[in-house]
């Protein structure tokens, strides 16, 4: 079983990962791992704090001359900004004598639609910088660094993940438009949202300036695609092991999403089942039945059938507004505007940077399920003969043999 866990506040001083499950013997490529941090921090719309940031892990544990142990990889992220905090984040019982920044006063009106009243009556706070701080959705730079960790362990095995955004406000791809994997692979990494259409996103940057002039927020949303996944993943016999149930779940926890869809999502409940259900033709095509469509993104039944896994990810507009809402100070009762920190005004690129992390690593988890074993080595001997079962099944049913190697093969891309 892979899992991870992570802890830190927002102006700590640091992000800490740990990643439990790895198999020994995987490369790990540090740079690879920093630079889908720095593809996290970029995007139109992001506030000041992007500008401190520079994240970049350091692997503590785990890891021995560039390879994975087997045993549990403890990351560091260290948090820029904590030299400005620490006045307001010290851990100690009393500020220590050189703690720099300024000593931030104390958030007491909630902001409508974040974790603020929620937190502060679940665990008592009167300070919702207590909540806050953990709340915050730089804890993601943490899931990040773990899901390249599973990007990596995929990538050895073909599998390759990528995203756009295909929504923000009220400016989307036009409706029924499908970008493919080499698409949205293609999408230039200094694009300023990450649209697979230079136009549509043109006019979602007018939309956030917009938005900012306004003092206001926009959500939007984005589509993880990944390609070269093996069927067979995941599982129809148990509610616990559906893989859409698990990818819905992976993406729904992070920060501002508020539905997810699969293939075509909401969509497939109003059109009829002949325009929805995806025909299974004779031939193969790198190893499985002909699909001459995939609006089931990949999954049916819970598993994996061999074509991209699809996700779609929607976002709310982030809660903190310039030009806040009505709320109330806890401290007296009485009506006040929301409190104001600073922020972004549109965060849908970086939640698409991290909703790849997300599938990377609940696919990586089913794919160790299916083929798992302690080390590199092991699992491919298990991926190989599972691929040629498959070739066999197929080759003994009169259909021409798969072009590629492995199950779905693919070419090992970048991770
Ligand atoms: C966030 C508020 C902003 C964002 C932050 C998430 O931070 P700050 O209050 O320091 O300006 O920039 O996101 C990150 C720091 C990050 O790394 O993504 C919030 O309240 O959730």
């Amino acid at each position: 079983m892979l899992r991870f866990l992570t802890a830190g506040e927002s102006h700590g001083q640091a992000l800490v990962v740990t990643v439990d499950g790895m198999p020994a013997g995987l490369q790990i490529d540090i740079d690879a791992l920093n630079e889908q941090l720095r593809r996290r921090q970029g995007g139109y719309g992001r506030g000041r704090r992007m500008t401190i940031e520079t994240d970049r892990a350091e692997i503590l544990t785990g890891v021995r001359r560039g390879r994975t142990t087997g045993a549990p990889i403890a990351l560091l992220i260290r948090n820029r900004d904590w030299i400005n905090w620490q006045q307001t984040m010290y851990v100690e019982a009393e500020a220590p004598e050189d703690a720099s920044g300024v000593r931030r006063a104390e958030v007491t009106r909630p902001r409508p639609g974040h974790a603020d009243l929620a937190g502060a009556i679940k665990y008592g706070h009167d300070d919702i910088r207590d909540v806050l701080e953990r709340a915050s959705a730089r804890e993601t730079a943490g899931r990040v660094a773990a899901g390249s960790l599973a990007r990596q362990l995929l990538a050895r095995f073909g599998v390759r993940i990528a995203s756009h955004v295909s929504v923000v406000g009220d400016v989307m791809l036009r409706e029924n438009r499908t970008v493919s994997f080499a698409q949205a692979q293609a999408i230039p990494e200094d694009a300023p949202l990450r649209c697979a259409d230079d136009d549509v996103q043109q006019r979602m940057v007018a939309a956030i300036d917009k938005a900012r002039d306004a003092g206001d927020t926009l959500g939007g949303a984005f589509e993880v695609i990944a390609t070269g996944i093996p069927p067979g993943l995941g599982s129809y016999v148990q509610w616990d092991r559906k893989l859409d149930g698990r990818l819905g779940q992976a993406l729904m926890c992070i920060h501002a999403i508020k539905a997810v869809g699969i293939g075509i999502g909401p969509e497939a409940a109003m059109r009829p089942g002949s325009r929805v259900h995806d025909e299974i033709l004779p031939g193969t095509d790198a190893g499985v039945p002909v699909r001459p469509t995939n609006n089931a993104g990949g999954l049916e039944g819970g598993v994996t059938n061999g074509e991209d896994v699809r996700v779609v990810g929607f976002m709310k507009p982030i809660s903190t507004l310039m030009k806040p809402l009505r709320s109330i100070d806890l401290t007296t009762m009485s009506e006040a505007p929301a409190a104001i920190e600073r922020s972004d005004v549109c965060a849908v690129p970086a939640a698409a940077v991290v909703g790849e992390a997300m599938v990377a690593f609940v696919l990586a988890d089913a794919f160790l399920e299916k083929f798992g074993g302690d080390s590199i080595e092991e699992i491919e001997r298990h991926y190989e003969a599972t691929a040629e079962q498959v070739r066999r099944r197929f080759a003994a049913r009169g259909t021409p043999p798969p072009h590629r190697a492995g199950v779905r093969g693919g070419d090992p891309g970048p991770a």
